[in-house]
């Protein structure tokens, strides 16, 4: 192809597209018939800057960031002022006994005195006080009720307590047992004097005094079982063993004995040793 022939080529090209866009543009129109070109006009001149606008929503919190890097420790501040006093504790154990302390020094002397006739008052008293307080025991013991008796009598050794309580022999010497002593035994004729005289001062005629053949008949024996003394005071024709039921004595207000059977029941003496007082 020649030059020319390219060059009628290129406008003819040219030519048909800008018919063709005519052809679309006349879609584009209100009168499909009538043909507009349109062509940009020249930039205008700019407006005034407008008024700042509104502030815009806050925007996403972000991530945290990191630390950086850490800085010098400060200094130790003032101590505070002290705090209440607390409550009271609980009382604790007891301590261990201490040390004995030094010995004290010597006191002056004493004012000189006759002590030895003090000392010898306080002794005898000492002995009086305890006198009497086993005299103060044994009134307690056997003395239960004062209405029973009238009084006692005493030798140097012995002390008698006459009861007035009607008792078969057994029960009587249970009953001066249960005081502490025996029914009486005399053993010499003082006593026995001092005991029918005992009996014959309280308007009686006969008592029981600790003396019989319970265990071997016409054997005479203290109730105590010791053996009879040789001092008797069988009034004549005693003792009989009357009925052969006769093993137990009564002392006469004559001071006389007689055996009599033991179930009669009547007054009775006891004795005690002044020793066991
Ligand atoms: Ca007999
Ligand atoms: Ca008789």
């Amino acid at each position: 192809m020649s030059g020319e022939g390219v060059t009628s080529f290129v406008l003819v090209t040219v030519l048909g597209l800008i018919l063709a866009r005519l052809a679309y543009g006349q879609h584009m129109g209100e009168e499909p018939c009538s043909v507009q070109i349109l062509v940009p006009g020249l930039k205008g001149e700019a407006g005034e800057k407008g008024e700042k606008g509104a502030p815009g929503r806050p925007g996403r919190v972000g991530p945290p960031g990191e630390m950086g890097p850490s800085g010098l420790k400060g200094e130790k501040g003032i101590m505070g002022r002290y705090g209440k006093i607390g409550p009271t504790g609980l009382k604790g154990l007891k301590g261990d006994v201490g040390d004995p302390g030094p010995a004290g020094s010597n006191g002056d002397p004493g004012l000189p005195c006759e002590c030895a006739p003090l000392r010898k008052m306080i002794g005898e008293m000492d002995n009086h006080v305890a006198q009497l307080t086993n005299e103060l025991k044994f009134i307690k013991n056997a003395l239960p009720s004062p209405a029973a008796v009238a009084g006692i009598k005493e030798t140097d050794s012995k002390v008698y307590l006459l009861v007035k309580e009607e008792r078969r022999y057994r029960d009587a010497e249970l009953s001066c047992q249960a005081r502490g002593g025996h029914l009486a035994m005399p053993k010499d004729a003082a006593t026995n004097r001092v005991l029918a005289g005992y009996i014959t001062g309280a308007g009686l005629s006969r008592v029981y005094i600790g003396i019989n053949d319970l265990e071997r008949e016409g054997q005479f024996v203290y109730v105590e079982r010791s053996p009879m003394s040789t001092f008797s005071r069988w009034r004549e024709g005693e003792p009989n063993d009357a009925y052969e039921d006769e093993d137990c004595v009564e002392l006469l207000s004559s001071g006389e004995w007689v055996d009599v059977a033991c179930s009669l029941t009547m007054y009775f003496v006891c004795e005690f040793d002044k020793d066991r007082i």
